[in-house]
């Protein structure tokens, strides 16, 4: 592993939230994107955060610079862009669940271009995590995902990825072709259970991870909603089972889990326990409303423990 000045480094898009309070009509500001969401939940369990992206140089992206710097996530990667905006989304409930609705077409994140990626930080850090949602929002960000792979690969950086599979931003068919070479090179697989049926085609969890296995992860933790996750190695598999909470929004729950699983393995905890701490802290994170605001820190998660 290579001499790490940080433990995490996210690359990907931050998406400002309007989050609908349930039962009423308005909307409540937040702050959302799964990468974004990802390095915060990570920097609450106490780890060296980076965050590789850009954004607008209006008040949503001055908000997040606002949110990082409280957050203590190094900011040093992230670009300021004048001729495009920092994307907003949407996310209003019903009896059926919650639904997203994007405005994030032409976004400073999405005009990110292999060149933009700062190599010296992707070297210096232990692990760079990314996602499908990354990749779908744009073909230059696609391609900027691929050589950020490649150049952690080339300096010997472990490769997290949550597939985060939204139908809206892009058809099954290329997701499942685009996610399946990325999560080739990375030794971290971060799926959720309904985004792997559809793209492995797959139904049992233990064939989801025997698959993501054989594309070379060397952990896999396969989150399972109220049942929890199974987390599988070559050599071990476990189902670890989730906590009854109060739940009223899951929003950001799937990225809380990532951030405080990645922390914990960054700072050496084998990944069925790191999965116990990342299981409470993702419950703690559906008790309030939007995506950021109700991540639990370290100590809130141990003391729920
Ligand atoms: O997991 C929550 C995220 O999905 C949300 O914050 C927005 O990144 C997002 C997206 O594009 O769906």
């Amino acid at each position: 592993m290579p001499d790490a000045s940080l433990d995490l480094l996210c690359l990907g898009e931050p998406l400002m939230e309007l989050n609908q309070v349930r039962g009423a009509k308005h909307y409540l500001p937040g702050f959302g994107g799964d990468t974004s969401n990802c390095a915060v939940a990570a920097a609450r369990q106490g780890a060296r955060v980076g965050y590789v992206t850009a954004v607008g140089e209006d008040t949503f992206g001055n908000a997040f610079l606002g949110l990082w710097k409280t957050e203590g996530i190094d900011t040093s990667c992230v670009l300021r862009t004048p001729e495009s905006h920092t994307g907003l989304y949407l996310v209003s409930h019903s009896e059926d669940g919650h639904e997203f609705s994007y405005f994030r077409s032409g976004s400073a994140t999405s005009r990110l271009t292999p060149e933009d990626l700062p190599e010296n930080r992707i070297s210096a850090t232990r692990i760079l995590h990314t996602s499908g949602i990354s990749q779908a929002i744009s073909t230059s960000a696609c391609d900027t995902v691929f050589h950020a792979l490649e150049l952690a690969q080339q300096q010997g950086v472990r490769i997290s990825y949550d597939p985060n599979l939204r139908l809206k931003l892009w058809p099954l068919d290329r997701a499942r072709a685009v996610i399946h070479e990325a999560m080739r090179q990375c030794s971290i697989a971060l799926p959720g259970i309904e985004d792997a049926k559809l793209l492995t085609g797959l139904e049992q969890p233990k064939a989801i991870v025997d698959f993501y296995l054989n594309l070379g992860a060397e952990v896999v933790a396969l989150t399972l909603g109220p049942e929890g996750v199974l987390v599988a190695t070559p050599e071990q598999r476990q189902q670890i089972p989730g906590y009854q909470v109060e739940s009223v929004d899951t929003t950001g729950a799937g990225d809380t889990f990532d951030g405080a699983f990645l922390a914990e393995l960054a700072s050496g905890c084998d990944p069925f326990a790191a999965a116990r701490h990342a299981n409470a802290a993702a419950a703690l994170a559906t008790t309030g409303y939007g995506a950021v605001v109700p991540m639990p820190t370290r100590s809130q998660v141990e003391t729920f423990l």
